[in-house]
């Protein structure tokens, strides 16, 4: 069982992404548990202020220490963290080999920030790592937040069945996935190549090998290097 806490500003957002498909399925199983903590909860004020002018000016607004260091103290009477993780632009690149060594954890904080970002003392003194989805920037931590809680969760023993293995995933053998086809065999003359169609199971095997090594040769250049450095060593 992996147990999250996403701390937010803006909990609503985090309602419609766990609560569907494989996500809905891995916490109807009791293999992950998805609590968001409204930090509004910890607010330094009546008026629910959790935010505040940068020291030195500009920057806009900044998330104070204070709620934040609260929430996480409340949060760790319950529970040991393996990881406090906050999202953000300039953290570690979150790839397929992150995601798998975070699934195999048991208690997950994730931060979200908002505005121009937190106080410096909260990544100094709170986080134990920073995690960004991309090389772009979104207006807040939650969605890349879903990402991650996603992906991880997906990774869980129990959560895919045999035929949605994640073993068989794009990335996870160094590989991006082969092309795939359902019925029609034929439709309006845009045929499925004949191998499929086959009931050879090799034959099949080898042509959704040569598919993804093709595939990732043309399309992820990067990853195909990866790949080769890889299969060098061995
Ligand atoms: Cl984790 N947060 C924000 N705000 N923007 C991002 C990101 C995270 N990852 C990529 N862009």
């Amino acid at each position: 069982m992996l147990h999250i806490d996403i701390i937010s500003v803006v909990p609503d957002l985090l309602e419609s992404p766990f609560s569907h498909s494989i996500m809905k399925r891995a916490r109807d199983r009791g293999l992950l548990e998805v609590d968001v903590i409204n930090l509004r909860e910890y607010a330094v004020n009546k008026y629910g202020q959790v935010d505040d002018y940068a020291f030195g000016g500009g920057a806009g607004m900044v998330m104070m220490v204070e709620p934040v260091d609260r929430c996480i103290a409340d949060l760790k009477v319950k529970r040991n963290y393996d990881e406090v993780i906050y999202m953000s632009p300039d953290g570690e690149l979150l790839d397929q080999p992150l995601a798998n060594r975070l699934s195999l954890t048991g208690n997950l904080i994730i931060l979200c920030g908002h505005y121009k970002g937190v106080d410096e003392r909260i990544r100094q003194h709170l986080i134990t790592r920073e995690v960004s989805i991309g090389n772009y920037v979104l207006s807040g931590g939650e969605l890349a937040a879903a990402v991650l809680v996603d992906a991880i969760g997906r990774l869980l023993p129990g959560v895919l069945n045999d035929e949605t293995s994640a073993l068989s995933d794009s990335f996870q053998d160094g590989l991006v996935a082969p092309p795939v086809y359902t019925r029609p065999a034929d439709y309006q003359g845009w045929p499925v190549p004949d191998v499929l169609l086959s009931g050879h199971e090799a034959k099949i095997a080898e042509w959704r090998l040569q598919q993804a090594i093709e595939r990732t040769k043309e399309r992820r250049p990067d990853i195909w290097q990866d790949f080769e450095n890889q299969e060098g060593k061995h």
